[in-house]
């Protein structure tokens, strides 16, 4: 991903727009209601099928609080808060925004967590961490990695096809927990993700620097995916390996949502180059 700063704001650099053949979901994600739902059952299933959907996992209260968490950095609120990351398309436009039109040129927000204590009780929700335990096989989950993904009406761009750990300095056999909430609904036309169940077990991908650096498109092109609509509380756990995309915003409507990632407590980090003789794929006489 190429991200340039001009005068101190930060833009995420506008990518060529995806064919739609990248994106076609062939059913919808299963799931429980609760955190109170998940048991041995469920856990066995999300090692087979490398993902868990709880489809109230959050209430109201609770995701409105997020969205003014994340409302207000966007607005300003914290002047010492810098991890803003706006559309490409936006930088000609963004000083004549107004606030709420600010908000739809914003494409992602990380770090943030200790900056809004609405953001933190999130993601160190007491209920939340402990249903991530049995997903980890037992061990207490620590995040390493907080985001806010925003996808504005018309405007907000694909994510293409990845693995998560092609992002991560970790070993390869560490069991990374991939967690997204909605904060809106989240639905096939306006981004929702989309995932291609089991095939966590293959092992790493090749990825390459294209629109992100991602799959190639050629190795998933036609591909049916599973489609993850979720109403605002809703969330998706799934697994550092599952590969997994995010169609362009084709609707009237924001698309929010929040990412946490976890690793057990105490995991020790690794080069990067250990990742990328994983995932890397430029060099390796392969071509995409
Ligand atoms: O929310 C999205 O659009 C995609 C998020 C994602 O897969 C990622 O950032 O790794």
């Amino acid at each position: 991903m190429s991200t340039t700063a001009t005068r101190e704001v930060l833009f995420d650099v506008v990518a060529d727009m995806h064919a739609p053949e990248l994106y076609q979901p062939m059913a919808v994600a299963e799931g429980v209601d609760h955190f109170s739902d998940i048991g041995p059952e469920q856990v066995a299933f999300y090692k087979e099928n490398g993902y868990l959907v709880v489809r109230k996992a959050f209430n109201p209260q609770e995701i409105q609080a997020a969205i003014d968490g994340l409302v207000a950095l966007i607005m300003g609120s914290r002047p010492d808060f810098t991890h803003v990351y706006f559309e490409g398309k936006a930088k000609k436009i963004l000083s004549s925004l107004g606030p709420e039109q600010r908000q739809d040129a914003v494409r992602k927000i990380g770090m943030f967590i200790e900056f809004d204590a609405r953001l933190k009780a999130i993601s160190h929700h007491p209920e939340f961490l402990e249903a991530i335990k049995p997903l980890m096989g037992g061990a207490s989950a620590e995040m390493f990695q907080d985001m806010a993904l925003i996808k504005p009406p018309r405007l907000g761009r694909e994510k293409p096809w990845h693995q998560d750990k092609a992002y991560f300095e970790y070993a390869l056999n560490t069991p990374v927990v991939g967690t997204w909430i909605a904060l809106d609904e989240a639905t096939i036309e306006n981004g929702c993700m989309q995932i291609m169940p089991g095939r966590h077990k293959e092992g790493p991908i090749l990825h390459f620097q294209r629109r992100d650096w991602q799959i190639c498109d050629n190795t998933m092109l036609g591909q049916k995916s599973v489609a993850v609509p979720l109403k605002p509380g809703g969330l998706l756990f799934f697994d550092g390996m599952l590969p997994h995309g995010t169609p362009h915003n084709s609707s009237p409507n924001r698309r929010r949502a929040l990412q946490f990632h976890y690793a057990p407590v105490g995991t020790m980090k690794v080069e990067a180059a250990e990742r990328l003789k994983h995932f890397g794929a430029e060099g390796k006489n392969v071509t995409c």
